[in-house]
């Protein structure tokens, strides 16, 4: 394998793929054209690969909205419901992705602790898994055509029965991996294709066993890649898993009648010990993740060549790739013109850490002077890095050094919740929202032209306040209790804090894939955080101005503002996270100074930043909670703290959740029918608790009684003095008629729900 890469970005450098979905999906081209521009970005990608000197290049790295769901259809996992439409084969499959107007698409959910989401595949006992479908090998054929051999990545079988879910039909007791014979059989199929093609190595990602599992999962995979192993016709087998330490798996693998395996260097704490003490890989090739395929930094090649000198003795064969798929990091550094220049040399985007991987290559094989100039560069770059005063502002590490144990406490809820009764004089179910309105096209276009330079700041500015003057109108006309301004000056509500903070800098094309057409682009963390100046304050208060209700202000949490960003390596993150919090904090203060009496600090992320390994799970919380709560505590009793968090996964949480100390917390239930509040009442979480009732993802607009229905429901588990009233999330992927028609009825539920309290 020599020297190789684990995956690449789709999207396309400028978004191509996204923007010829989106035409797509409206009708504005059709199939083929659709077809042609993925063509294309495959062929880039395979000539850019090819050309940078890989030794090995990974092929079927391209999807046109998900790896997962790919891998679902190939081996036939299409439920019913969407083969039953009668489309067409893509159709279907986007079907399966977006939804139809008469079927929702399937589960979405997030790929391990990334910011990146999986469609969850459905799996049932009658769910027969065949070889169904051919885009593999077609885009085998297509590579060799343009002369390039590929190693086609496929999710492997056991990581994607561990993330199917039981299909609706199934069961209760039923478990995806009892049917692992039936789809090893189907890849045994797609195996035997791929060597009559002439293909030389097959990549089977296992990257679910770098989180615990149990006995059983574990014999799944030695049973699953014992049976491709001995297999009479078939590539050589490549399984690398990521994202930590692969742990037994290792064990596992080494014994296994396969070729290659794969470790992630960067990720897992991998000790040379552990990897010792495998005989049976030095008859394999390791296949060592050497370079970060999750953040942006230069990699410090004299280090990653001594981690694998010492891997040497221990494998047949010693290779180097990424830690895992380039799919979480943009294309490429060059392309951004406007980074800070003193930045700008320590990353390496994709197309930088290809090249990375091929030097490591060459100084394995034919030493290190083969590659002196490119070593001797990488490191002047890191000790830049290194010596930089950038990085380092005195005044921020000082004040970390002199917080004090109250610095993250406020006073007790029984004190707070008299206090902010007294303030704001509250109806019992209050109703908010979750801080953003819809997003017109206006508002889009407003802010771009700013950014462009071709609109003053005035201009912008009055624009700005009037949307917040009509989500204000709206709010009061429909009855809300507690106002937001609906934050039309926002892009992504990490971007924002992100170019409002020193320590941080922007990309202009650093899009990285979130799900399906959708994009962010991460902020990038170098440097000692802090917030030279209020940031949300103008636009907070010109709302609170506006009306006699309480304005809730809206800022994003420190957790989330990292687990969305690309963060700095050279120190631990719990120290970078009291960082971003101390700049949160004097966000509070200044919000609480000007006259807001509510505050919400959002942490949409905590759960996704959980580490795969339990036994990091209660070091993860103390300082995430902690990040929080020094964020949050210099509020005064009575300023009303909330704080929100998506996805419905709390159970691992739920503990830090009541740890954060809000005074109310609201949380995504719609769809989980309220159930969310029984883990709620089970951590015997005391405060403020607004289960979403109005579930935003989906166009529908939810009917009067339906609300009232789970109002009444969560009343069950949480106290009227408890429960608030709010949608599951924020409403700016909605647009204004829906959204208008579900708060309307929201609060007509919530007003027929307190009616009867009485
Ligand atoms: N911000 C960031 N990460 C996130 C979310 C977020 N991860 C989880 C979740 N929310 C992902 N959801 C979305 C929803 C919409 C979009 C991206 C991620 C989206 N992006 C625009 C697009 O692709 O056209 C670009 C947005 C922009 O102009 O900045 O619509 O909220 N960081
Ligand atoms: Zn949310």
């Amino acid at each position: 394998i020599g020297s190789t890469v684990l995956g690449y970005p789709r999207i396309g450098p400028n978004r191509e793929l996204k923007h010829a979905l989106e035409s797509y999906w409206a009708s504005r081209i059709g199939e083929q054209e659709l077809r042609d521009v993925a063509g294309r970005l495959r062929a880039d990608t395979l000539r850019s690969l090819k050309d940078a000197g890989l030794d090995s290049i990974p092929g079927n790295t391209f999807s046109f909205y998900d790896h997962v769901l790919d891998t679902a259809v190939t081996f036939g996992a299409v439920p019913r419901r969407y083969a039953e439409l009668g489309l067409g084969p893509l159709d279907t499959y986007f079907a399966m992705a977006r939804g139809v107007e008469s079927l929702p698409p399937l589960e979405m959910t997030k790929w391990f602790d990334t910011n990146y989401h999986y469609l969850v595949p459905e799996v049932g006992p009658d769910t027969s898994f065949s070889l169904a479908e051919r885009g593999v090998l077609d885009q085998v054929r297509e590579a060799a055509a343009l002369g390039v051999p590929v190693r086609p990545v496929l999710v492997g079988p056991v990581t994607f029965l561990l993330l199917s879910k039981p299909d609706p039909d199934a069961g209760p007791d039923f478990d995806p991996l009892s049917t692992v014979d039936s789809l090893v059989g189907a890849y045994a199929e797609l195996l035997a294709e791929l060597a009559r093609e002439g293909v030389e190595w097959v990549q089977l990602d296992e990257p679910a066993f770098a989180a615990d599992r149990t006995e059983a999962e574990l014999a799944a995979l030695r049973e699953a890649y014992t049976s491709l192993g001995t297999l009479p016709e078939r590539p050589k087998i490549f399984v690398p898993g990521y994202f930590g330490e692969f742990g037994d798996a290792l064990d596992i693998l080494s014994e296994a009648p396969i070729e290659a395996v794969g470790v992630d260097f960067v990720a897992g704490e991998v000790s040379l010990d552990s990897l010792s003490v495998l005989p049976g890989l030095r008859d394999k090739t390791l296949v060592a993740g050497l370079v970060d395929g999750r953040n942006v930094w230069r990699t410090d090649l004299d280090r990653a060549l001594a981690t694998a000198a010492t891997l040497l003795g221990l494998a047949g064969e010693v290779a180097v790739s990424t830690s895992c798929s380039l799919l979480h990091v943009p294309y490429d550094v060059e392309a951004e013109t406007d980074l800070d220049p003193e930045v700008a040399p320590w990353l390496a985007f994709a197309k930088q850490k290809v090249s990375e991987v091929v030097v490591l290559g060459r100084a394995l094989r034919e030493g290190r002077d083969a590659v002196s100039g490119e070593l001797a560069d990488a490191r002047r770059v890191i000790s830049a890095r290194a010596d930089a005063e950038r990085v380092r502002d005195e005044r921020v590490r000082r004040r970390l050094a002199t917080l004090r144990p109250e610095d993250t406490r406020r006073d007790d809820y029984d004190v707070r919740k008299a206090a902010q009764q007294e303030a704001l004089g509250l109806p019992p179910l209050p109703t908010t929202t979750i801080g953003s309105f819809p997003q017109t096209p206006d508002v889009r276009r407003t802010r771009a032209a700013l950014r462009r330079g071709s609109l003053d700041h005035d201009t912008y500015t009055r624009r700005m306040r009037a949307e917040i003057e009509r989500v204000v109108r709206l709010q009061e006309e429909l009855g809300l209790d507690v106002l937001v301004h609906g934050e039309p000056e926002r892009n992504d509500m990490v971007q924002y804090f992100a170019e409002h903070l020193t320590g941080f800098a922007s990309t202009e094309h650093g899009w990285v894939q979130s799900y399906g057409s959708r994009c962010v682009r991460p902020p990038i963390l170098f440097g000692d955080v802090s917030r030279p100046r209020p940031i949300t304050v103008e636009w907070a208060t010109y709302a609170a101005s506006l009306t006699d209700k309480p304005v809730k202000g809206m800022l994003t949490g420190p957790v989330t503002i990292l687990a969305w960003s690309f963060v700095r390596d050279d120190q631990p993150l719990a120290d970078t996270a009291k960082q971003v919090a101390l700049a949160i904090r004097d966000e509070v203060t200044d919000l609480e100074a000007a006259g807001l009496g509510v505050i919400q600090v959002d942490e949409p992320a905590l759960r996704e930043l959980l580490p795969l390994r339990a036994h990091r799970h209660e070091q993860y919380l103390r300082w995430a909670v902690e990040a929080f709560r020094l964020a949050t505590s210099g509020a005064r009793a009575s300023t009303q703290v909330h704080t929100h968090l998506c996805y419905s996964e709390f159970g691992d949480v739920m503990g830090a959740i009541d740890a954060l100390d809000a005074d109310v917390t609201s949380i995504e239930a719609a769809r989980s029918r309220m159930e969310v509040l029984r883990d709620t009442s089970a951590a015997g979480f005391g405060r403020g608790v607004g289960p979403g009732v109005y579930d935003i993802h989906s166009p529908r607009v939810p009917e009067v009684e339906e609300i009232a229905r789970l109002l009444r429901a969560a009343l069950e588990s949480v106290p009227p003095s408890r429960l608030w009233v709010n949608p599951d999330c924020g409403l700016k992927t909605r647009n204004y008629a829906e959204v208008e028609l579900a708060l309307r009825n929201l609060v007509e539920a919530a007003a027929q729900v307190r009616h009867t309290l009485r």
